[in-house]
């Protein structure tokens, strides 16, 4: 494929509820989308990051100049462009990789969409829908939590995250199962709140049976996971700390994980996201596919990823009501607690222009032929 236009497109979409984690609140979505055009197709894409370096290093910003100033460039110099050229065009770029993430999946959109496959079929897909999970954010008080939970146990979500802070945890986690029981698949979420010496405090969510707990320390302690591993019998799992399969190869040698989300954003794009998956499953590792608030553009291709055979735990990928009360795409929706994965070619949702220009900020090309 021959590019001849790469379109920045900064969108900006109310969430109906905020977000709240131990690193910020969110009430809305500020992202961008990437749109590639090459002859007779064009792809589009979702920065799967946000305005701010609170979850990772990089940022919409970031990611813009990234893109423009270094991945693009190299990238179209290609002429002949494939997704799968995409990775080693980039490669010599250090980190960067939500931003490669971006260009690299617009690409594969656009390629796929030229011969009609899906991402699902492109990507080893197993199964035409998936189980809905759902991430609750910190609430202001413990029966707020459970009226948040009872309405998206409701709507039929298959599974329960909590996110935790220190001062939110143990007592939240005893509340839900209090209210909705022992069989309910629960598990929490620190975003890197916690450090080695809260080790006998974090003791104390091993008798709720959590699936997992998710991230308790920085994203750079691998060592401490390890140490923390020995200490709990919850399963440590790791988000933030793995950008790439050699991360994950590592985690799991060094016993600082059990299970681990899988990012497509954060470990460099789809390609990478299932050299992960495959490492885990070469293990036995089980995995699920994470999420970052996506708008449907992310959330078709998450879809994808999450029909893979070795995600076998609910993922973060939530109905399009659960954040947005006009999605980008036509809007996802539960059905018996479980997502559609799409079918169509590429990311088997179009954008929707309405919708579109509505949350639509401001529009840049990037490049021009
Ligand atoms: O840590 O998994 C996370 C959202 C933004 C940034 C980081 C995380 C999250 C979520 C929500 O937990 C996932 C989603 O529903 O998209
Ligand atoms: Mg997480």
């Amino acid at each position: 494929m021959k590019i001849e236009r790469i379109e920045l497109v900064h969108v900006r979409l109310p969430l109906v509820g905020r977000f709240r984690t131990s690193f910020g609140t969110d009430t809305g979505r500020d992202t961008f989308l990437l749109r590639v055009v090459g002859g007779e197709t064009e792809g589009w894409a979702e920065f799967g990051g946000d305005p701010d370096p609170l979850y990772c290093s990089e940022f919409a910003a970031s990611a813009r100049l990234a893109l423009r100033d270094h991945l693009v460039p190299r990238v179209v110099r290609l002429g002949d462009v494939s997704a799968a050229a995409v990775g080693p065009a980039v490669a010599a770029v250090k980190g960067h990789r939500l931003a490669k993430a971006v260009l690299e999946t617009a690409v594969l959109d656009a390629e796929l969409r030229s011969y009609g496959m899906s991402f699902a079929t492109y990507l080893g897909a197993v199964r035409d829908r998936v189980p809905a999970g759902v991430s609750v954010g910190i609430a202001d008080s413990v029966p707020e939590l459970i009226d948040d939970v009872a309405g998206y146990l409701g709507e039929g979500y298959a599974r329960i995250k909590l996110k935790i802070e220190p001062g939110w945890d143990v007592e939240p986690v005893r509340a839900v199962r209090a209210e909705f029981g022992d069989d309910l698949p629960l598990q929490v979420d620190a975003n890197t709140a916690y450090s080695l010496a809260d080790a006998e405090h974090l003791r104390r969510l091993d008798e709720f049976g959590l699936l997992l707990i998710e991230q308790p320390l920085a994203e750079d302690d691998l060592r401490g996971h390890a140490a923390l591993a020995g200490r709990l019998r919850t399963p440590i799992c790791l988000d933030e700390s793995i950008t790439s399969a050699r991360d994950a190869a590592t985690a799991l040698e060094l016993g600082a994980c059990r299970v681990i989300n899988v990012k497509p954003a954060r470990v460099g794009g789809y390609l990478e996201a299932r050299r992960v998956h495959d490492v885990a499953a070469a293990s036995g590792v089980p995995v699920w596919c994470g999420g970052m608030l996506e708008t449907g553009v992310g959330r078709a291709a998450n879809l994808a990823l999450a029909a893979l055979p070795g995600f076998v735990l609910p993922g973060d990928v939530s109905a399009s009501g659960r954040y947005y009360a006009e999605d980008l795409t036509p809007p996802f929706v539960l059905d018996g607690g479980h997502l559609n994965v799409p079918d169509g070619p590429g990311i088997g949702v179009d954008v929707l222009p309405g919708p579109l220009s509505r949350h639509t900020v401001s529009r840049h090309d990037l490049y021009t032929r």
